[in-house]
């Protein structure tokens, strides 16, 4: 089974202008949509259309949970959220300019209980077993520590688990230290991690020798991985973007499922850029089409980049 938790649950509002955003002005909405946020819940979404069993996990308000149902159901995503009593499901407002280019502003989320970290706890303690994959996606809540975090990562590695970690900041380098089996930061936060002057290739070198599967996310430029000594970067072909929100977490949703089904790296990296190509041509969050994987493989370009 493959287990997604997101921490902090969020609930897309996706605005699309008719111009480009400007400062003191009203800005007019085209095109208004509601999806499905967090950025586990998005490996869950993208996992349930390519039809791959998993079970969504986290802690989700209740004070707003028909909205945040409504996007589950949508996706026919099962799950096991923890209703935190009294909280709301944060919103992530995206604001898409008409000639590309997105603004993403989140809320902070809920206040996390040591009652309710608990209920997680025990959950992971009474459902995962040996050799299952574990996603853990987007930022911790405002109460959830550090030291939470590092429990959480604790009690997975019990199990021999695949544990995979779409983290950053203070979280990113915790990940690391509780060596988990595979961490995908963009280019924000390898140079958030690697402060020097240094190329992003060397910066990746060094994340490579830290952790088992390390992928650095490029945005429309794809993604690079290493493999004995050398740096490939797997790039898709142009596609006519709509959104790039939640582009990473659908990259995450497609090499999850390479995992999943025992690929190579290079073809969970693959899988991962196809997932994320078809995805940036769909306003939602974690909408993707599979009548377009054909173009995007057929078309993908894989370059020895060092
Ligand atoms: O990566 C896109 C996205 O998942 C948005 O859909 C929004 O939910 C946001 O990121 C949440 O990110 P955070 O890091 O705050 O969990």
């Amino acid at each position: 089974m493959i287990y997604t938790i997101t921490l902090n649950q969020a609930i897309d509002k996706i605005k699309y202008l008719e111009g480009n955003l400007k400062q003191e002005q009203n800005n007019r909405v085209e095109k208004n949509f509601i999806d499905l946020g967090g950025k586990a819940t998005h490996v869950s979404a993208i996992l349930q259309q390519l039809n791959q069993e998993n079970i969504a996990l986290g802690f989700a308000g209740d004070m707003n949970k028909e909205e945040f149902y409504r996007g589950l159901e949508l996706y026919e995503i099962k799950h096991e959220y923890i209703e935190v009593r009294n909280e709301s499901v944060r919103e992530s407002i995206v604001v898409i300019n008409n000639s590309g280019g997105s603004y993403m502003i989140t809320e902070k989320g809920p206040i996390i209980s040591k009652l309710d970290k608990k209920k997680l706890s025990h959950i992971l303690e009474d459902k995962v077993e040996g050799g299952e994959i574990i996603v853990i996606a987007g930022s911790p809540p405002p109460t959830y520590s550090l030291q939470d975090f590092r429990e959480l990562i604790k009690i997975l590695k019990r199990n021999s688990v695949y544990i995979a970690c779409d983290v950053a900041g203070e979280y990113l380098k915790a990940a690391l230290e509780e060596q988990v089996d595979f961490v995908k930061p963009n280019e924000h936060e390898m140079n958030d991690l690697y402060h020097g002057e240094e190329e992003i290739y060397e910066k990746f070198m060094k994340l490579s020798g830290r952790v088992k599967n390390a992928v650095c996310s490029l945005g429309s430029e794809g993604a690079m991985y290493m493999m004995k000594d050398a740096i490939y970067q797997v790039k898709p072909p142009k596609v006519d973007i709509l959104s790039d929100t939640g582009a990473g977490d659908s990259f995450v949703g497609g090499y999850i499922y390479g995992v999943s089904q025992n690929y190579s790296t290079r073809d969970c990296v693959k899988q991962g850029i196809i997932v994320s190509a078809s995805k940036v041509q769909h306003y939602g969050s974690c909408k993707i089409d599979l009548n377009q994987f054909n173009y995007i493989e057929n078309n993908i370009e894989i370059l020895e980049v060092r």
